[in-house]
């Protein structure tokens, strides 16, 4: 059964009706870019073959009835006159979140019955719930015929995560969902959110991997790393440290608590290496695009400090037959989840039979092995 299949069936089970449409959108992996994107930076994610499937229909009223397939097969009413925060079922804060935004500028849409599940392996870094917010978006505007664009749907999807669920996320995630193109990563300018595509080069692989160690993005040090970015700004008097370079911020050292100098310094050396990543995928030249990403890596592990033990050793697993031959890092929020890595063809049973030997053993955990491909936003 298709995952359309799945979601279409379960509208029927538990609507008793037909859907009138199907909406998927997907996850993300970034390819680099860590934490640059609240800070105005650049970012080069791809849209992934995972992602959030919804099966649904417009009411003639304002009643939202929800039903997931995942999540215990949990389901949520409520009406769209009165959306209140949920503590019992909190995987429906991002739909509550993303309507009290929708509604915002759209205030008269009608209700919507749907089915939905999503197969984005949850506190993994890899957008489970951005992909749930633009799934969400893009189908109350598809159903109800609103002229929402991807870069609108995105802000909608980010000011839900900060104003409704808590989280003080960028835009990066969001705008990745709507906007990915097939094969394609995506470099996004978070500042003018300007986007330039490039292709993935032909016979390197989305090569991912889940190290299993759950993490939290909300409860996690996300919103203090984001403050102690702030306070680097802050001290430079730049609006945002997209505005610094290595001169000013050396310059101001001794101004400032040393955490917030280590911070700045990964955030403005990643803004460059994401750059110089583009430019190097453009050229075919492999090589940089390794070092780059086992720079970004190490600036994550000393400077940001967001890896863990497990996934450094993952990294370093890879890395070690990997060589110049493909890039590998940690990629998302940090503290666990996934590494991405680009291996080429030739390399993938190697990589894949090293993991597979030596990850458990030495952390205890198991891990989960994806070769993705890159594919179509949601509002692309
Ligand atoms: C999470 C956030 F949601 C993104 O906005 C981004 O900051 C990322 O962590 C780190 O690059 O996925």
């Amino acid at each position: 059964m298709t995952r359309q299949e799945l979601v279409e069936t379960g509208f029927s089970k538990f609507f008793n009706k037909t859907a009138d449409a199907f909406f998927h959108a997907p996850g993300r992996v970034n390819i680099i870019g860590e934490h640059t994107d609240y800070n105005g930076g650049f970012v080069l994610p791809a849209a992934i073959n995972f992602g959030t499937d919804i099966a649904a229909s417009l009411r003639d009223d304002r009643k939202v009835n929800v039903q997931a397939l995942d999540i215990n097969a949990e389901s949520v009413s409520f009406s769209l006159d009165d959306i209140q925060f949920d503590e019992k079922y909190t995987w429906s804060n991002y739909i509550r979140g993303v309507l009290i935004a929708l509604l915002q500028d759209y205030p008269e849409i009608k209700g919507v019955d749907f089915v939905v599940s999503g197969n984005v392996p949850q506190g993994s870094g890899l957008s489970s719930s951005a992909s749930f917010e633009i799934a969400v978006l893009k189908c109350f505007a598809s159903l109800n015929n609103l002229p929402l664009d991807g870069i609108q749907a995105a802000l909608k999807g980010q000011q839900a995560e900060n104003e409704f669920v808590g989280c003080s996320c960028g835009i990066m995630d969001q705008l990745i969902s709507a906007m990915g193109k097939k094969d394609q990563a995506m470099l996004l300018d978070c500042r003018s959110l300007e986007i330039q595509y490039t292709s993935i080069p032909k016979g390197l692989n989305l090569f991912i991997v889940n190290s299993n160690v759950k993490r939290g993005l909300v409860d996690s040090e996300y919103n203090l790393r984001r403050e102690q970015c702030e306070e680097a700004a802050k001290v430079m008097n730049v609006e945002l440290l997209r505005d610094a370079d290595m001169r000013l911020l050396e310059q101001h050292k001794t101004d400032m608590s040393q955490t917030a100098f280590v911070r700045a310094r990964h955030v403005i050396t990643e803004n460059e290496r994401t750059l110089n990543t583009l430019t190097s995928l453009n050229d075919g030249d492999i090589e940089t695009v390794s070092r780059l990403m086992r720079e970004s890596h190490m600036s994550m592990k000393d400077d940001f400090q967001i890896t863990t033990s497990q996934i450094d050793y993952l990294v370093d697993l890879i890395h070690a037959d990997l060589g110049a031959k493909g890039g590998v890092r940690m990629t998302g929020g940090g503290f666990g989840g996934c590494v991405v890595a680009l291996v080429p063809d030739d390399l993938v049973d190697t990589i894949k039979a090293s993991i597979e030997a030596n990850y458990e053993k030495e952390t205890g955990i198991k891990e989960s092995i994806f070769i993705c491909t890159a594919e179509q936003g949601a509002f692309a």
